[in-house]
């Protein structure tokens, strides 16, 4: 499978993502949402991107109030407010239960929970393991994808959602860079 994926990604890459040379020479593949709260209001930036060093996700966000929220990369590319629910289930590909802490999990959306301090702000660097951005087994899929962050910290067990609660904060991925 492994040998066959840079013959999959070049055709999925120039459909979908943005193509970014660098002085070396490497080509990246980024994808950013903007987040939104279920009023409309702004709510941050995430950015998956392909690094030389792997797929990376850099969120800076500002929650409701200070606290630790749970975050997962869902199926569908559409936050449709107040509920969120149009984002689908969790990115799961792959057809396991949710959390890293169950024995038949993870689920390739699930993400570490966020924490934000007194200013409610959250910035997080996070590698994603075996991590596809784009193509028919990616996140930006046919129905592309979205990130989403809830009300509640997850327990990293429950499954399918990690008892997180209501969905709060969501963003659609698109290709390219935002500046
Ligand atoms: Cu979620």
């Amino acid at each position: 499978m492994r040998a066959f994926l840079p013959v999959l990604l070049i055709p999925a890459l120039a459909s979908c993502a943005t193509l970014v040379p660098t002085r070396s020479g490497e080509v990246s593949e980024v994808v950013t949402a903007d987040l939104a709260r279920a009023d409309g209001s702004w709510a941050g930036v995430a950015t998956i991107s392909r690094r030389r060093d792997g797929v990376f996700l850099s969120l800076s966000a500002e929650a409701p109030v200070e606290g630790t929220y749970g975050m997962h990369l869902h199926a569908v590319g559409k936050c449709q407010a107040p509920d969120f629910t149009s984002a689908g289930p969790h990115w799961n590909p792959d057809m396991k239960q949710h959390g890293r802490d169950n024995p038949m999990g993870a689920h390739h959306g699930d993400l570490p929970n966020v924490t934000a301090g007194a200013d409610r702000k959250i910035t997080l660097e996070y590698k994603l393991p075996d991590f596809v951005i784009s193509g028919p087994t990616g996140l930006l899929d046919a129905d592309g994808g979205a990130l989403v962050i809830h009300e509640k910290a997850d327990d990293y067990k429950t499954d399918p959602s990690g008892n997180s609660g209501k969905r709060i904060i969501c963003g659609v991925f698109k290709s390219g860079n935002r500046s």
